[in-house]
């Protein structure tokens, strides 16, 4: 009998990878979608099968983690053996703003999955992976954080998963669940949504060198994140779920950049050198040189004549509406752990991950109807 997985979450960057990664593995896979008036499925189209095909190893069910009755439905229905709990409010930015809903969505969101696991005396059968965070490390106690390394929650977001957190942990040892939490660092790739740093960097690099776009407004250069590759971290979460033991797990690197060194490792992927100059908010990036070969391979010798002439120019600007009321000013995880016991390890380097990254965005901007379709219509208007 093939394994059954349900992911919440599915539609979103990690949920598309895991889904892919579990349906190759054999597993029917059941996911949970928000409904929308417009289609939000686009990262998981390839994998949907219609629902008048028999033996479908893909099923979609509409829900959301602020409904209990729903879920409960849902996780009665499909007697899941592996739950994977990827569904949340995840913008550590926007949570500022919408402190009640985070808080349900995240925090109370994570009890109604385990208390129905719990209800439905599914505990012996059901596994759960809960996604937990580095944010919850916020003001850091210590460097680098480990799984000992004390909590200090620094947005609402990371709030709401603290109590994810330990909620997990408490209905593991309260009735013997099968629960465990990830505490995965930040990860990113070509399927990031466009309001992360890294995905707002590597389009408006793509549009700024084809020459579709002038400049950038980011927030705090000069913070630090341990960024992977979510197609290395949804390989973590499957490996935690096959262990004998519930556990909890960092998942990281062990490498921490700042979003300036990002922001310049994007250009360089185009043959671009950009340099910083100025202070917090007066700081600004401009450009230095470039190597023509390499952007005439990667972004396209029709491209270059024009943007030669922008040599001097300003590319980056700071606009302190991006600051965060309370900032996480550095992460970086010991992944020691996840390596001796889950035999898990990063295979993307940063260099690998902003390749994969600026290719992929430089071919989407140079989509006519990617452009048709306001593709755009981004960057200074959102977190
Ligand atoms: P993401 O791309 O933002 O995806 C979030 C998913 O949750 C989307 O499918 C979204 O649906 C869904 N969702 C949001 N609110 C919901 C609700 N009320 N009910 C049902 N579904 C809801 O996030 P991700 O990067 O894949 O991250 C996956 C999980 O890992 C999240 O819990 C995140 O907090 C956590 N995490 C992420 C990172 C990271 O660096 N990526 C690191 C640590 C932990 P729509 O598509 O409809 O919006
Ligand atoms: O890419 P970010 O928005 O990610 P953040 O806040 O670290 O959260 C992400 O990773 C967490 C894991 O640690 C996840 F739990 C969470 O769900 C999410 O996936 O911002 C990274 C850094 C921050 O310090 C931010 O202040 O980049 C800084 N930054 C600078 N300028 C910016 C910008 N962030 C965004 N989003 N937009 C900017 O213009």
């Amino acid at each position: 009998m093939a394994k059954v997985a349900l992911i919440t979450g599915i539609t979103g960057q990690d949920g598309a990878y895991l889904a892919e990664y579990l349906i190759k593995k054999g597993y029917t896979v059941h996911g949970i979608k928000r409904r929308s008036s417009l289609f939000n499925t686009d990262r998981i189209d390839h994998l949907y099968q219609d629902p008048h095909e028999h033996n479908r190893n893909m099923i979609l069910h509409y829900g959301d983690m602020t409904d209990s009755m729903n879920l409960t439905r849902i996780i009665g229905d499909v007697k899941p053996d592996e739950i994977y709990n990827l569904a949340a409010m995840s913008h550590v930015k926007v949570s500022f703003d919408t402190p009640e809903y985070t808080a349900n969505a995240d925090g109370i969101g994570t009890l109604r999955i385990l208390e129905a696991v719990r209800l439905l005396g599914l505990t012996k059968k059901t596994r759960i992976y809960q996604a937990s965070t580095s944010e919850l490390y916020g003001l850091v106690q210590e460097i680098p954080q480990k799984e000992t390394t004390p909590f200090y929650p620094r947005s609402p977001y990371a709030v709401a998963k603290l109590y994810a957190y330990w909620i997990t942990v408490n209905y593991r040892e309260a009735y013997g669940m099968h629960a465990s939490n990830g505490i995965l660092f930040n990860h990113e790739s070509p399927l990031r949504g466009e309001t992360f740093v890294t995905r707002k960097v590597t389009r408006a690099v793509s549009r700024i060198v084809l020459g579709m776009q002038d400049m950038v407004y980011m927030g705090n250069l000069s913070s630090k994140r341990d960024w992977g590759h979510a197609k290395d971290y949804i390989k973590a979460m499957y490996l935690i779920l096959q262990q004998d033991t519930p556990d909890d797990y960092v998942i990281s690197t062990g490498i921490t950049t700042t979003i300036r060194d990002f922001i310049k490792m994007s250009f360089a992927k185009a043959g671009v050198v950009v340099d910083f100059k100025g202070v917090d908010e007066k700081e600004v990036g401009f450009l230095v040189s470039i190597d023509e070969s390499v952007f005439a391979k990667e972004v396209g010798i029709e491209y270059l004549e024009s943007f030669r002439k922008r040599l001097g120019e300003t590319v980056v600007g700071v606009d302190p509406s991006y600051f965060r009321p309370t900032e996480v000013d550095i992460l970086i995880g010991d992944n020691s752990k996840a390596k001796a016991k889950l035999g898990w390890e990063p295979s993307y380097s940063l260099d690998g991950l902003c390749e994969d990254m600026m290719m992929h965005d430089i071919a989407l901007m140079k989509k006519e109807d990617y452009l048709k379709n306001g593709g755009y219509r981004i960057l200074n208007y959102f977190e």
